[in-house]
């Protein structure tokens, strides 16, 4: 008996191709993740060991996921966020005659750029630099030292109300929003001309706690994206406070396999790359769309999005995987452009090349692409732990 068991056994053994595992493919795949970072650590330390360019492992920025910060490096950042939301704007009141602060320039900025960097050549870049320029003002206008935090949203995709970030403490960007029975699902605008309908969650009003509650921070521009659109269309002035409606459906579009399986699948192509994150089958979605859906409210605004303090953070996340995309063979895949200079190419336009400039209007002097695709030469000179 014991001896035709184990040839049983045996021959099931011999007949199986792939191991059996019952092991959540989404744990499979947040181990992947951390292979495939730490291959592009070492691939950017190497490069830079040997490079004349002032980048060195010495004084390289290494920015951090939001727990890995230190409590006073968390305060100091919620801290100079506030401070940025303080101090006076440059924009012209003509141009916005609701922008106030340093940080609704930002917003301002995004808002005119919208139409041309979503789902276009302009993606990646123009969002990589802007939250440089935003980097670069939290610390020379108000004194921010510590690391550039990102939201890794793969960690919290069962449930954002687990994320860290988000749970409402002193030392998070603030929690969900009050919840309102029988909301309206609200119906939002995508660049390119799409729509899509956004059922209500597990929130839907005010900020309740946390430093980015009802009465500590202040958003006035906007509604652009959906109605009732701010005066103005959406650049006037129209002081109130920050929504969220947090989601367990629209993180699952955050999960680990999203991750890897544009990493594992989409090889040196960029194109395939920038659509799985941005645009899969042409349409704004994927991880890009996920992270914005699933906080929901003014972080589901195209347009003004940046009014949440969440959006640097979830577009420091997308960065950090097209960072370590590039970071598996930076040789063939630093100096890579792909896509049109229109969202979804409505109209059409022309594709972009290295030497397109990108506009970040009264924020900085316009780039071309050339000079945002490596995060380790020119201005930048950062890593993702
Ligand atoms: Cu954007």
């Amino acid at each position: 008996m014991m001896a035709r068991l184990s040839l049983f056994l045996g021959l099931m053994t011999l007949g199986t191709t792939a191991p059996i595992t019952n092991e959540d493919p989404e744990v499979v795949a947040s181990r992947r993740i951390t292979e495939l970072s730490e291959q592009y650590q070492q691939n950017t330390i190497c490069a830079i060991s040997n490079s004349t360019n002032g980048c060195t492992p010495q004084n390289i920025r290494r920015r951090k996921a939001w727990p890995a910060l230190t409590d006073d490096e968390k305060r100091s950042f919620i801290t100079s966020l506030h401070c940025l939301n303080t101090l006076p704007s440059q924009t012209s009141t003509y141009h916005a005659p609701g922008a106030r602060t340093r940080y609704d320039d930002f917003i301002i900025t995004h808002i005119d750029a919208t139409d041309f960097v979503h789902a276009s050549g302009f993606f990646l870049p123009f969002h990589r630099h802007l939250l440089h320029l935003f980097e670069s003002d939290l610390r020379s206008l108000c004194g921010y030292e510590g690391p550039m935090p990102y939201w890794d949203w793969t960690k919290s995709y069962l449930d954002p109300r687990g994320a860290e970030v988000f749970d409402g403490s002193d030392l998070s960007l603030g929690g969900n929003g009050a919840y309102i029975p029988g909301r309206k699902p609200t119906t939002i605008g995508l660049p390119g001309g799409f729509e899509k309908e956004i059922p209500p969650a597990t929130g839907g009003g005010c900020v309740t706690s946390g430093p980015f509650a009802e009465g500590k921070w202040e958003i006035r521009l906007g509604p652009v994206g959906f109605e009732p659109q701010g005066p103005d269309g959406g650049r006037g002035f129209n002081p109130r406070c920050l929504t969220r409606d947090l989601s367990a459906e629209f993180s699952k579009g955050t999960r680990p396999t999203a991750v890897t399986e544009l990493m594992d699948m989409c090889g040196d192509d960029l194109g395939c790359v920038n659509m799985e994150m941005d645009a899969p089958g042409g349409v704004p979605g994927g991880v890009h769309a996920s992270g914005h859906w699933q906080i929901g409210l003014d972080a589901l605004d195209v347009y003004a999005s940046p009014s949440d303090p969440a959006f640097w953070l979830h577009h420091a996340q997308l960065d950090r995987v097209w960072t370590m995309w590039q970071g598996q063979d930076l040789a063939k895949r630093t100096y890579q452009v792909w896509g049109t200079m229109t969202a979804a190419n409505v109209p059409p336009t022309p594709n972009v090349t290295l030497e397109t400039m990108v506009d970040f209007g009264i924020l900085a002097p316009s780039k071309p692409i050339r000079e945002l695709v490596s995060p380790i030469d020119g201005d930048y000179c950062y890593i993702y732990e």
